[in-house]
C-alpha cells in the first residue's frame, strides 16, 4: 500500500504488518488496519450495536447514543479477544507485555446528527477526577470499527496525525481550552471547535466496513456532522499494560464482575485485572 491523503507516509496497513502499524501509531498517533473483520462478524457487530442501542435512541431525542461498558453486555463483541488477527495488534502495540482489557464502548449516531468537537480522551490525573482520566492514563489506544465504513459525509471521524505528542501545539490560529482538552480558534467564546474542515493539519478518517482504526489516548480527534442517510454504528475496545498502577478507582461494578465470570479460561488472563467503569466514580484526593 502506498501513502494516501498527502501524507508522505503509510498509515493503512495489511493486519500482518505488526511492526509497521506500532511504529506509525507511535509515531504519528494512528494507524488504520485495513480489512481486519470479515464481512460476516462486521454484520453480526452492528445487530449488537442496534440490539444493545436502538430502543434508547428511538425514544430519545439525543442524535447519539452511546454504550461505555459494550464488550461486558454484547457476547458477540468480547469473542474478539479470541480472534487472534487482533489480539497479535493489540499485543504488538503494547510491546508484547502483559496486556488486560481497558474498556470498550458501542455509538449509535442518527442521520443528522451534529459534530461531535474536538477533543484529546485524555485526561490529567489532577484531583478531583474520574474513572475516564483513570482509564484514559494508561497508555491504552483505542481500537475502533466503524462498521458502516466512515468518510468526512457520514459522521466519519476526524484526527490530527502527530497530535498525540505532549509538546503539540494546537494548530496555527488556535488555542487550547482548560487543561488542554481541546482547542478553539483564538478570540472565540466557543467552549471547543466542531469544524472538522479548517483545522490546519487535520484530515478525515476514511476507513471501509470491517478496517481497524487505532488512535492514541493522547491523538485529537473530532467527528464530522452526519449528512448520510444511514446510522452509524460502531465499537471499540482498547488495552493497557497490566502492570499500569492506577491507585484510587471505584468498587468493580456488578456489570464488569459478572463479564469477568462469564470469561473462559482462555480469556481470563485479559479480564482478570478488569476494572469496568463507574462515571460517577470522583477521586477522593490525589493520586
Ligand atoms: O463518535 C466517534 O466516532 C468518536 C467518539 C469519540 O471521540 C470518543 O469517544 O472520544
Amino acid at each position: 500500500m502506498t501513502a494516501a491523503h498527502g501524507l508522505p507516509y503509510r498509515f493503512e496497513f495489511d493486519q500482518e504488518e505488526l511492526a509497521e502499524i506500532r511504529a506509525c501509531n507511535e509515531q504519528h498517533g494512528f494507524a488504520i488496519v485495513k480489512n481486519m473483520l470479515p464481512p460476516g462478524m462486521v454484520e453480526m457487530l452492528k445487530a449488537e450495536v442496534r440490539r444493545v442501542l436502538e430502543d434508547n435512541a428511538r425514544s430519545s431525542p439525543d442524535d447519539t447514543q452511546v454504550s461505555v461498558n459494550f464488550m461486558e453486555v454484547s457476547p458477540v463483541f468480547a469473542t474478539l479477544l479470541t480472534y487472534e488477527p487482533l489480539m497479535c495488534i493489540a499485543r504488538e502495540l503494547h510491546g508484547h507485555e502483559p496486556i488486560t482489557l481497558n474498556r470498550s464502548a458501542a455509538i449509535y449516531k442518527k442521520p443528522g446528527a451534529r459534530p461531535m468537537s474536538w477533543h484529546t480522551d485524555w485526561v490529567p490525573l489532577a484531583h478531583p477526577y474520574g474513572a475516564d482520566a483513570v482509564l484514559n492514563n494508561s497508555g491504552a489506544s483505542s481500537m475502533w470499527f466503524y462498521l458502516n465504513g466512515i468518510d468526512a459525509k457520514r459522521g466519519g471521524l476526524a484526527i490530527i496525525p502527530d497530535s498525540h505528542k505532549e509538546d503539540w501545539e494546537a494548530p496555527e490560529g488556535f488555542e487550547f481550552t482548560a487543561r488542554k482538552g481541546s482547542f478553539r480558534r483564538i478570540g472565540s467564546e466557543l467552549p471547543a471547535h466542531d469544524r472538522m474542515d479548517d483545522v490546519p493539519g487535520a484530515m478525515p478518517v476514511i476507513a471501509e466496513p470491517g478496517d481497524l482504526i487505532i488512535f492514541a489516548e493522547r491523538t485529537y480527534h473530532g467527528v464530522y456532522k452526519h449528512c448520510g442517510s444511514v446510522t452509524r454504528l460502531s465499537c471499540a475496545m482498547s488495552f493497557r499494560n497490566t502492570n499500569y498502577q492506577p491507585g484510587q478507582v471505584w468498587p468493580l461494578p456488578e456489570s464488569a464482575g459478572r463479564f469477568i465470570s462469564s470469561c473462559s479460561d482462555e480469556v481470563k488472563p485479559l479480564v482478570e485485572k478488569y476494572l469496568g467503569i463507574d462515571r460517577m466514580w470522583i477521586s477522593s484526593s490525589a493520586p
